[in-house]
This record gives structure tokens, C-alpha cells and sequence, in this order.
């Protein structure tokens, strides 16, 4: 990689008109030489049209339609494509709704830069911390890492966290798996394959605040399709680890 890296934030949106606007600015006034790309799956709130205006003023901004709301996996999964196919090397994971501070993105540019593979901004280190959030939410994402962190084995404290940057060359090999997951379990999805790959992974503390602009797309599908996977994942994991112990190594 070179010293400067061309860096790509895709930033996932479904109605999100509200919230847009202002993580948009901070993001650009933050890292001014991060690319954006909003990728949108069709929002009837006119989030798509209003990027596309700010895509014509600022050559930086660059915005994908999608036909329809697919979940934030596919609309990911989609972004990085786009990303990788125009040579961008690193490339960034972060919410509309200004949930990930955007001042904090160059902590996590370090990270990559200092050789990491995969740097997450993590509620759940020492130092990261979460800003006005309602006990059954604080209990939702503990409660679902400490479950993913027993379950699966996974030497990482905040699984399903949505801010993060890969270096192309590990997405690149991931974005040609077979990734089916949708809504948080895509994050945990892209850890497990991460770690399954090798990869570096550093968790670097953040500041994650409440969202104040717009409505979550937070829903009990999501959650359930999240307990669900782990579940498998957890169960496919110590089967494997019984394997290799009992000397079974799989098929190489
Ligand atoms: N393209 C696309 N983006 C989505 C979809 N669902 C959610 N998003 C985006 O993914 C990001 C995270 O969604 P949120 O609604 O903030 O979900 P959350 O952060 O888990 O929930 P809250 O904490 O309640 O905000 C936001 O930028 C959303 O607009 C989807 O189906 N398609
Ligand atoms: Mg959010």
C-alpha cells in the first residue's frame, strides 16, 4: 500500500434524509480525503435523490441505487464491489445516522495504516463507551457479543459493530464468498470469515452515540436472524474444534 491509500467510506442508507445531511458534512470536513459512497437501496424518503445533488457538487461523493430494501448486507456487500472494482484500498463501514463519530474515523485509518487487515471501533474495549442509550438496547448489544463471544469463540469484543476498515485485499477475498446474512449478523458474519482468513484485527475504542436524527431500522427479524446464525455458527465451530481434536482434519 502506499503511503496516502485511496480510502472509500460506503455508507449504507435507507430513509435516512434526516440523518444524512450532517454525518455527510462532518465526514468530508474529518477526512477530506476519504471518497464517500452512499449505497441506497431505494429510499422512499428521497434520501437517493438528495445524495445524488451532493454527488453533482462534490466529485468525492459517489452514490449507488439499489433497486429496493435488501438489508444492510447486501447493500454492503454491493458497496465494497463497486469500491474494489475502482482500485479504492482501504474501505470504510459507517452508519447515516452519525452513531460513529466520523472525528474518529482516522483512529481507525491508523490502525490499517500500522498493519492491521481489519480495524473495528469497538463499544466493548477499554476506552470505547456508549452515549444515551436505553438499558434494553445497552443489554441487547452486550448481551449479544458476550453470546457470540462464548458461542463462536471469537477473539473479538464488539462483533457486531458497524464501523470499520478493511484493507481491500482481505475484502477482496471475502466479498467472493457466499455471504447471506442481512442485518447485525453480517457483521459478525464478516468477523468470523476475517479471523477464518488470518487476518489482523484491532479494536480500537469509540464514542458511539444514540442516533438523533430519522428511525431505526432496528427490527425483531433481525435480531432473530442473528441469534439464529450464531447459533449454527457456535454449533458448526465446536464441532470443528471436536473434529480436529479427535484428529479429523476435513477436507483441504
Ligand atoms: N441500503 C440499506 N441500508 C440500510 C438498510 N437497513 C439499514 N440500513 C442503514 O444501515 C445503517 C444502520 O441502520 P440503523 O437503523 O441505524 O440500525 P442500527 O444502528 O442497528 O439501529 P439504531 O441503533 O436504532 O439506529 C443506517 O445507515 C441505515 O440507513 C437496508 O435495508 N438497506
Ligand atoms: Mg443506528
Amino acid at each position: 500500500m502506499t503511503d496516502a491509500p485511496r480510502i472509500l467510506v460506503v455508507i449504507p442508507t435507507y430513509d435516512e434524509r434526516e440523518a444524512l445531511p450532517g454525518t455527510l458534512a462532518r465526514l468530508r470536513a474529518a477526512v477530506p480525503r476519504a471518497d464517500v459512497l452512499v449505497a441506497d437501496d431505494a429510499s422512499p424518503d428521497g434520501t437517493g435523490r438528495w445524495a445524488d445533488e451532493r454527488a453533482a457538487e462534490d466529485p468525492a461523493v459517489h452514490v449507488l441505487h439499489r433497486r429496493g430494501k435488501e438489508g444492510l448486507g447486501p447493500a454492503y456487500l454491493a458497496g465494497f464491489r463497486w469500491g474494489l472494482e475502482r482500485g479504492y484500498e482501504v474501505l470504510v463501514e459507517m452508519d447515516a445516522d452519525a452513531s460513529h463519530r466520523p472525528e474518529q474515523l482516522p483512529a481507525l485509518l491508523e490502525a490499517v495504516a500500522a498493519g492491521a487487515d481489519l480495524a473495528i471501533g469497538s463499544r466493548w474495549v477499554r476506552g470505547g463507551r456508549v452515549h444515551r442509550w436505553p438499558l434494553r438496547r445497552l443489554l441487547l448489544s452486550r448481551g449479544a457479543n458476550v453470546y457470540t463471544r462464548l458461542a463462536m469463540g471469537l477473539p473479538v469484543h464488539d462483533a457486531t459493530a458497524g464501523f470499520r476498515a478493511f484493507r481491500a485485499d482481505l475484502l477482496r477475498s471475502l466479498v467472493g464468498e457466499d455471504i447471506a446474512s442481512h442485518g447485525y449478523c453480517f457483521q459478525v458474519d464478516m468477523t468470523r470469515r476475517s479471523v477464518a482468513h488470518g487476518a489482523r484485527i484491532v479494536e480500537v475504542p469509540i464514542d458511539f452515540d444514540e442516533r438523533v436524527e430519522g428511525v431505526s431500522k432496528m427490527s425483531s427479524s433481525i435480531v432473530t436472524e442473528a441469534l439464529v446464525k450464531v447459533t449454527v455458527w457456535g454449533l458448526q465451530h465446536r464441532t470443528q474444534r471436536l473434529l480436529g481434536r479427535l484428529g479429523y482434519r476435513g477436507r483441504s
